[in-house]
């Protein structure tokens, strides 16, 4: 392991490959221990590179066992190979062939980075830098080559034999027991896209035919006997491809796509191209195993790696400083397709929601950085909320300020004008100048500085001359004093005492949208008859926060009549969270407002409750702990807000208790009926859950029987576990039978496990840090399995804010421990459970100590991954 300090990367470092691949064919030969990887590299010089440079190949982890160059052995002073890397010091100035033998232990590889074994299936993962794993390369996203793969296996062990691309040929190896599978991928691609598979692995499979009337043969591989789990997710695949050719009019390019599912992945998934690799967690799904939660979730993720095969496969990234060129715009194509395929409005505040948690937060630490970094130490730490999710909320920005026909033209013409190359955000913006001729210079500031903005909206009525001004300043906090004003588009109406009000108008605002463009302006309002309340940024139309004078009663306005549904939540959102904070902050008791809010919901619930039940379930979930945390800011106690949202939670328990109960009796299922994981259902359940969690809140009694009676005769996972989690919250015999009972009943399932391990590991009580560590010796756990440590660990350490922040830092002490205990064999999993350390600043001063001794301890400590060094030093900066 690397123990020196790691050199920092720049963006203005960038200079182009002195030396290009055209063309790459490998030979490999899988062995558990023992597996011989032949690369034979077309290569030459890069016309507009450094003449005779010397050839510096990248490598990491890598044994050297032969090496020719046109068909020579290379002469030991002519070259430099060690572990990390390949050097030929005078490499010839025309086109050469390079042949390179390594050799490689997939069994020991347990950083799941280039080539290794889960569950005995030969896997690889090759973003950001996994191929110098596999052998010595220029292991860069703009260097691009068609691949040809031979993949040699034992035929028994390995009966699949998967690489990217289409299948050219496969047979045996007479006289060896294996047997091999050449497949040839005749689209130029980065090495991070390259994949193989080989294992003994089940298929479910269908055609379809693209509107280029290519047949494409979709298939999906699991762990065999999963088969029948496998059907969503391949329906997926289908309902993705459609989408991508409607919407995007992108089409597959390949005769055959693959989606293979392993049970031990570092993140969620990966866009090889034509053999996309996935974490089992996203691709396994049955009533009986998975919630609606891990529906949307599959759907969502497999839509997000098929849409890569168009932004970040065909037109690829030029440097790792680029990631949001592909993730960010991925992450907003598969938001439009889970909008289009359940709810809008609901999705929006399910992306709002995670937004907040995540990215907010992050852009309020030490972890901050623009959606475009201009540096890094160790880029598998920058696959962050930010370059993903702030990322795709500037791809939405721009859709809103251009409008959606010019938003299709440039996507075309981005896709047209780079396609096969590695491109930048420039050359994506350049895409909309081109259609719109507009000067988008000031909006790609979004791109550059970190924090959240900061906009401040006030309103004053002229009742004489019938108008309203509206005026918007911003700010950037965390941006630097030289920050330019961002160009923010701001989606805004006007609601009455009785409705919106269509009437008033202003020349400024266009189909609904003004574009706030210096640090302060303001548009007025004509014809407005009355005061009305202001409701700007309608459907998140920025990713800023708010600051608003607006009183609760003006807020309830909003919920009650704006047609905008994202800030009718947000109304309910704001309230609530404006009565948890002043409770959390020790403020004046705040009966009245909590009264009028139970009314409001009430009636809200009176009219919507049934006509949308998924929406309604979010209206009824009140703001995380994180984001209360968040809204106070400093000093914050994790007790006292804990304490302040339990006590609203109460509150909205015993106030609408009688309609939450008949809610629950008029969504019930009837008996015997098929589950179906579609949006409309899911969304009847979610009401009634949420329904349950609010009656627990406020009747201990009570929610333990309503919640052991929905474990009793739940027919499917979601209710299943929404019965346990209540009952998670209500200490007792009853809580530790279910759970007892819930282990028994799942003994052989690992994911399912998982949902067992996370909601113990989420309860808010003195002794979880105990029964954690108790956990960490079950048979089902390991430390060596992501999922395992992220439901184990992650959910303490992100979702159990009073145990996580423990005064006496036992909360920090175990994050500690599991971090340097699995540094060693992973360090990207490790350095990701760092991150939870993110907002230690904003702790009242006790925490905020005990947290900083546990990170010191951790940077001290000996022989430290890049990964982990990096986030615990940032973090402390
Ligand atoms: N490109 C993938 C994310 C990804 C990144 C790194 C990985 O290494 C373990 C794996 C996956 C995506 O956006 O889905
Ligand atoms: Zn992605």
């Amino acid at each position: 392991m690397r123990t020196e300090t790691p050199p920092t990367v720049r963006l203005e470092d960038y200079r182009l490959s002195d030396h290009l691949i055209d063309r790459v064919e490998l030979d490999v030969r899988l062995d558990p221990h023992d597996t011989r990887v032949t690369a034979t590299l077309a290569l030459r010089p890069n016309p507009a590179g450094r003449a005779a440079a010397p050839l510096v190949l990248d490598g990491d982890d890598l044994t050297l066992l032969a090496l020719e160059c046109d068909g020579q052995a290379v002469a030991p002073d002519a070259y430099r190979a060690d572990a990390s890397g390949l050097t030929l010091h005078r490499p010839p100035q025309r086109p050469f062939t390079l042949r390179i033998e390594t050799r490689l232990d997939p069994t020991a590889n347990t950083k799941l980075m280039g080539l290794y074994r889960s569950s005995g299936v030969y896997c690889t993962q090759c973003e950001a830098d996994g191929f110098r794993r596999i052998t010595y390369f220029l292991d860069r996203p703009d260097v691009l080559a068609v691949y040809t793969t031979r993949i040699e296996a034992d035929r028994d062990s390995a009966p699949v034999l998967l690489g990217n691309g289409n299948p050219v040929e496969a047979g045996d190896v007479p006289g060896t027991g294996r047997h091999y599978a050449v497949w040839h991928d005749p689209l130029p691609k980065p090495a991070y896209l390259f994949a193989l598979v080989g294992g003994r692995l089940d298929r479910v499979a269908k055609s379809f035919t693209t509107m280029e009337g290519r047949a494409v043969e979709i298939a999906v591989y699991v762990e065999p006997g999963k088969g029948d789990r496998a059907a969503y997710a391949l329906d997926a695949v289908e309902r993705s491809m459609a989408w991508d050719e409607t919407a995007f009019g992108r089409a597959y390019d390949l005769d055959v796509f693959n989606v293979v599912a392993v049970s031990d992945f570092n993140m969620g998934a990966m866009e090889n191209k034509g053999l996309n690799i996935f974490n089992d967690k996203f691709v396994l799904a049955s009533p009986e195993t998975a919630t609606d939660a891990d529906y949307a979730a599959i759907e969502a993720i497999i839509a997000h790696e098929y849409f890569h095969n168009w932004s970040g496969n065909r037109v690829t990234c030029r440097d790792w400083f680029q990631l949001c060129l592909k993730e960010g715009l991925t992450v907003f194509r598969d938001q439009e397709f889970s909008s289009d395929m359940r709810s809008r409005a609901v999705h929006r505040i399910a992306e709002v929601r995670n937004l907040r948690a995540r990215q907010f937060v992050e852009d309020a630490g030490p972890l901050a950085h623009p959606v475009r970094p201009k540096q890094y130490a160790e880029i598998n730490n920058f696959y962050t909320a930010t370059v993903y999710e702030k990322g795709a909320e500037i791809v939405r920005m721009l859709r809103t300020l251009i409008g959606e026909p010019a938003f299709r033209a440039g996507m075309d013409r981005y896709f047209a004008d780079n396609d096969g190359t590695a491109a930048t955000v420039e050359d994506f913006l350049s895409a909309f100048e081109a259609v719109t001729g507009r000067d988008l210079s000031s909006f790609a500031e979004w791109y550059e500085r970190p924090g959240t903005p900061r906009v401040a909206v006030s309103g004053t009525y002229d009742p004489a001359a019938r108008t309203y001004r509206l005026a918007f300043r911003q700010t950037r906090p965390g941006a630097g004093a030289d920050a330019p004003p961002l160009v923010i588009p701001v989606r805004v109406g006007l609601v009455g005492a009785e409705g919106p009000l269509d009437g008033a108008t202003s020349g400024r605002v266009e189909a609904g949208v003004f574009v706030l463009e210096a640090a302060e302006d303001a548009l007025t309002f004509e014809n407005v008859a009355d005061e009305p309340v202001p409701s700007p940024f309608r459907g998140f139309s920025a990713p800023v926060r708010v600051e608003s004078p607006l009183d609760a009663a003006a807020r309830l306005t909003l919920l009650r009549h704006d047609p905008d549904s994202f800030n009718r939540w947000e109304a309910a959102q704001r309230v609530a969270l404006g009565l948890m904070a002043a409770q959390a902050r020790g403020e004046a008791s705040e009966d009245a407002g909590a009264d009028a809010f139970v009314a409001a919901l009430d009636a809200f619930l009176d009219t919507e409750a049934l006509r949308d039940p998924a929406f309604a379930a979010q209206i009824l979930t009140l703001p995380g702990e994180g984001e209360l945390a968040d809204e106070i800011g400093t000093d914050t106690d994790p007790d006292a807000i804990f304490s302040a949202r339990q006590a609203l939670r109460r509150r909205l328990g015993a106030g609408l208790r009688e309609r939450l109960t008949r809610l629950r009796e008029t969504l019930a299922e009837p008996a015997g009926a098929a589950f179906s994981p579609d949006a409309a259902s899911a969304g009847r359940r979610a009401l009634r859950n949420a329904a349950l969690d609010l009656i627990a809140a406020a009747d201990a009694e009570a929610g333990t029987a309503l919640a052991q009676a929905q474990i009793e005769a739940a027919t499917n996972m979601t209710d299943r576990l929404a019965g346990l989690a209540t009952l998670a919250l209500l200490p007792g015999e009853a809580r530790e039978a279910a759970l007892t009972a819930f282990a028994g009943r799942y003994a052989d399932e690992p994911l399912v496990l998982d949902k067992w391990f996370a909601i113990q590991a989420m309860i808010p009580e003195d002794g979880t840090v105990t029964r954690i560590r108790r956990l960490q010796t079950h048979p089902a756990f390991a430390m060596t399995n992501p999922n395992r440590v992220r439901s184990l660990i992650g959910s303490f350490s992100l979702a159990n804010p009073t145990q996580f922040n423990r005064p006496d830092g036992a909360g920090f002490d175990l994050l500690a421990e599991a971090v340097l205990a699995i540094d060693g064999a992973n360090p990207q999993l490790a350095a990701r459970l760092m991150t939870a350390f993110g907002p230690w600043r904003r702790l009242e001063p006790g925490r905020r100590a005990a947290a900083e001794s546990v990170l010191r301890r951790i940077v001290a400590t000996p022989a430290l991954s890049r990964d982990v060094t990096d986030i615990a030093t940032r973090s402390l900066a």
